[in-house]
């Protein structure tokens, strides 16, 4: 993240969307408390609408292989950082490895506490969307997530889901914690989808 004193308001208008603003520090924000992490129970389940579902202890999931992206994060609330660099498995390698079945349109990721977010599968296979462990080349704190989250750099970042155990793969939309609170289905910050009301009808049966 590089300081948004040293950036042009040029760039800034153009890369961030209307009603955001560019924040100095990160902020945390979340609802509820931090959950701890024993790695011993700690896994990773892919379930649903999948030819082989599985769970992953932390070890084998890096062993996956890790990625770098590059990524804009943008809360609803209205604050935005720019350029964070996620480390992490790409979503589409485990979606892969479960083998999607052509039934799923929806992916619900689970988190400790019950949290959970929903995004269309469409969303989700883009090839930004990570499973991330570290931000900035260092390992996530716990209040960022750690030992893992999902990152969708393209929606709100309510959807980018912290203290991540699973993903869920169906084919009826179930919406999360802020979708069932009135926040929207797909949350595109560059369409300003910030609240269900916006939703087209019929938004949860068509992806
Ligand atoms: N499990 C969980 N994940 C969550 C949240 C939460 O309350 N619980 N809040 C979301 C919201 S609203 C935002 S803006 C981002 C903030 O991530 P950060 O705290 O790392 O900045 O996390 C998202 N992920
Ligand atoms: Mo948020």
């Amino acid at each position: 993240m590089k300081p948004f004193g040293q950036r042009h308001p040029e760039e800034i208008a153009m890369r961030v969307p209307a009603g955001q603003r560019l924040v100095k520090t990160w902020p945390v924000l979340h609802y509820g408390s931090i959950p701890a992490f024993d790695e011993e129970t700690w896994n990773l389940e892919v379930s649903g609408l999948v030819e082989k579902p599985y769970r992953l202890t932390y070890a084998e999931l890096k062993a996956l292989g890790s990625q770098d992206v590059r990524a804009n994060m943008h809360c609803v609330t209205g604050w935005s950082t720019l350029d964070n660099t996620w480390t992490g498995v790409p979503f589409r390698v485990l979606a892969e490895k479960a083998g999607v079945r052509p039934e799923a349109k929806w992916v619900i990721a689970h988190c400790e506490h019950g949290y959970a977010s929903d995004l269309s599968l469409e969303a989700m296979m883009d090839d930004d969307v990570l499973v991330a462990w570290a931000h900035d080349g260092q390992d996530l704190t716990p209040e960022h997530g750690f030992p893992l989250r999902l990152v969708v750099p393209k929606r709100y970042a309510w959807k980018s889901a912290k203290w991540l155990r699973g993903l869920e793969f169906v084919a009826h939309n179930e919406r999360g914690f802020w979708e069932v609170r009135g926040y929207h289905i797909h949350g595109d910050p560059w369409r300003e989808e910030r609240y269900s009301y916006q939703e087209g009808p019929g938004a949860e049966l068509e992806p």
